[in-house]
This record gives C-alpha cells, sequence and structure tokens, in this order.
C-alpha cells in the first residue's frame, strides 16, 4: 500500500534498477542541501521527499531530522495533538488533584499526573527529531528504507510503568509482584526497541519482537489473572476492571500497528497512517485512562484509603 500523504517510505521494486551517480544538490533547494554530498541514489527513490530525506540520513543533524516531521503533515499532526492533549490532560489533573489529601490517594494522583507530563517530553522528542530517523531496512524487507520513531520505545519504558504502579496501587497488589511486571513490561519496551533498531537481520528484528511479545504476555498475565484478586480483596474491584479491559485492549493494538506499519510488514507503508495509529492508541491508553483512574480516586478517596497497603507499605494483601 502506497500512502496517500506523500510519506511513504521507499518500497524495493521487483526488479532493482542500476544505480545512477547525481549530486544530490542538483535537485534539492532547501538550505540543508549545502550538508548533502554526491551520492548513489536510485532513480524510484528521485521523486519522494522522505527518500530524498532518506538520501540524507547518513548526515548526522537533528535538523534534517525534525525535516522529516516538518516535511510530512499527517505525521506533524500526529504528534502534535499529543503534545496538545497531554498539556491540557497535566492542568486538568492539577485541578483534579487539589482536594486529594490521603497518602495512597496522593500517591496515585501523582504517578497519574507524571503520565501526560512523560508524554509531552516524549512527543517533542519526535517533533525536535532527537529522537526520530530514518533507518535502512535489512535484505528481505518490503522496504529499503523507513521513517523510525525510535523515541516512542524509549519512552514507554517510562510512561508504562507509571500506568502499571497506578493500576497495581489501586489494585493493592504486594511490591515484589509490582516490581516483577514493572520489570517485564520495561523488558517489553527495550527489546521493542531493539527490534525497530536492528538493521543488519530481519530475522533478528523479529526476533526482538517476538521477545517483546513474550514479555508483554507477563503484563497480560498478572492483569487479566492475578492483579483482579487482588483489586477485589481491597474493594477497588469494579474500577479496576474497567481500567483493566481499556489497558489490555489498548496495549495489544500497539504491537498490531509495530507488525502491519512501516517498522513491520510495511502493508501500511505511510509513517503518518502508522504514527496516527500509535498516536491515537496513546490518547485512550493514557489520557482517558488516567482521567478515568483519577475521577475516580478523587470520589472514592476513603475506599482508596482504607485498602490495605500491601504494594505501598511492602506487606501482602489480604486475598
Ligand atoms: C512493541 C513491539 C514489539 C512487541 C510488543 C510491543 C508492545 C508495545 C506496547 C506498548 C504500550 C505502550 C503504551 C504507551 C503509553 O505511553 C514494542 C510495539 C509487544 C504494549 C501503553
Amino acid at each position: 500500500m502506497s500512502a496517500s500523504d506523500g510519506s511513504a517510505a521507499i518500497r524495493r521494486p521487483s526488479v532493482p534498477s542500476s544505480p545512477v551517480v547525481v549530486d544530490v544538490r542538483s535537485v534539492l533547494s532547501p538550505p540543508w542541501v549545502a550538508f548533502t554530498r554526491s551520492r548513489a541514489v536510485y532513480p524510484w527513490t528521485m521523486t519522494d521527499p522522505i527518500a530524498i530525506t532518506g538520501v540524507l540520513r547518513s548526515t548526522p543533524n537533528t535538523v534534517l531530522q525534525a525535516d522529516i516531521v516538518q516535511q510530512n503533515p499527517l505525521l506533524a499532526s500526529s504528534l502534535w495533538a499529543n503534545v496538545a492533549l497531554a498539556g491540557l490532560t497535566a492542568l486538568l489533573f492539577v485541578y483534579m488533584g487539589r482536594n486529594v489529601s490521603g497518602e495512597r490517594a496522593r500517591l496515585i494522583w501523582a504517578v497519574t499526573l507524571f503520565i501526560p507530563l512523560v508524554s509531552i517530553s516524549s512527543y517533542l522528542g519526535l517533533l525536535s527529531g532527537i529522537t526520530i530517523g530514518v533507518i535502512e531496512m535489512p535484505p528481505g524487507h518490503p522496504l529499503d528504507e523507513a521513517v523510525s520513531q525510535w523515541g516512542r520505545y524509549l519512552t514507554w519504558t517510562f510512561s508504562t510503568p507509571l500506568i502499571l504502579a497506578a493500576l497495581g496501587w489501586l489494585a493493592d497488589v504486594d511490591r515484589s509482584d509490582l516490581f516483577s511486571v514493572v520489570a517485564a513490561d520495561v523488558a517489553m519496551c527495550l527489546t521493542g526497541l531493539a527490534a525497530a533498531r536492528t538493521t543488519s537481520s530481519l530475522t533478528m528484528r523479529w526476533a526482538f519482537y517476538a521477545l517483546s511479545c513474550v514479555f508483554f504476555l507477563v503484563v497480560l498475565y498478572a492483569l487479566v489473572v492475578t492483579w483482579p484478586t487482588r483489586a477485589d480483596a481491597a474493594g477497588t474491584g469494579e474500577i479496576f476492571g474497567t481500567l483493566r479491559a481499556l489497558t489490555v485492549v489498548l496495549w495489544l493494538g500497539y504491537p498490531i500497528v509495530w507488525a502491519v506499519g512501516v517498522e513491520g510488514l510495511a502493508l501500511v507503508g505511510s509513517v503518518g497512517v502508522t504514527s496516527w495509529a500509535y498516536s491515537a492508541l496513546d490518547i485512550v491508553a493514557k489520557y482517558v485512562f488516567a482521567y478515568l483512574l483519577l475521577n475516580w480516586v478523587a470520589d472514592n478517596e476513603a475506599a482508596v484509603e482504607s485498602a490495605t497497603t500491601g504494594a505501598v507499605a511492602g506487606t501482602v494483601a489480604d486475598d
């Protein structure tokens, strides 16, 4: 599938043409052409702006990387929408938390507030070009090159533990259980990052992907099997059930987007569409999730405070 937003990464032609040597400066006019060098490019890359940016990928310059975003309105809008929403959500959470006074409720509130704050940093990293880049795909991948938003996987290492900590404290799971699940979650994000950054071999990319899925299963097992019992015992079963359903369904969307998007099978060849898919998942998995949680905590502070304090105090809650 080719992108309608003009952002498709470059699909390998079935019959490769011979490379021709051109001076890239002769086909580009913006100021950053000053950084470019003459090099071999393939004729099919000459019409695609992202392809031309790809030609420049060897220049280690975040100005060029930021151009990847600026030249692609669909990609840029998927990032700016999240910066705006995360900002509004953070302000709303500060307001909603103004009357929360119990220690446990405040802990959940603080963790929840950090979810949009981490998100703003993540999206600004992508917008500024620090955590985005064009990478060459290994032989066998349907695309020659693709825009990798590797900063997403990196910052999930910080945001997803916050979500799990909030859920774990709500369900009053014990500290060792919470630690194991968060460790599996961090491993899931880092192996996902490794999958995205591996350019040497397609098999290795999918091996990292598979490993990440194994860690993901550990997280899912806790959310679906072990934590609900704890939440019932803590008296938070109902809200935990709602948030768990939201989390499980939405989190399953991320590996699916990876698999069908530009970094995986490239069934969706547009980086803008792939980015919007992640951004849409983020909006519900983070801001809607956090809003529901905080709203419930603000209205049910007594129930939160009366729960046993397994995770917070390091003791095991009664089943
Ligand atoms: C990857 C690819 C490798 C396989 C798996 C993945 C799972 C990612 C998940 C991400 C959740 C992110 C959230 C972010 C909020 O800030 C890394 C896409 C299993 C589940 C909720």
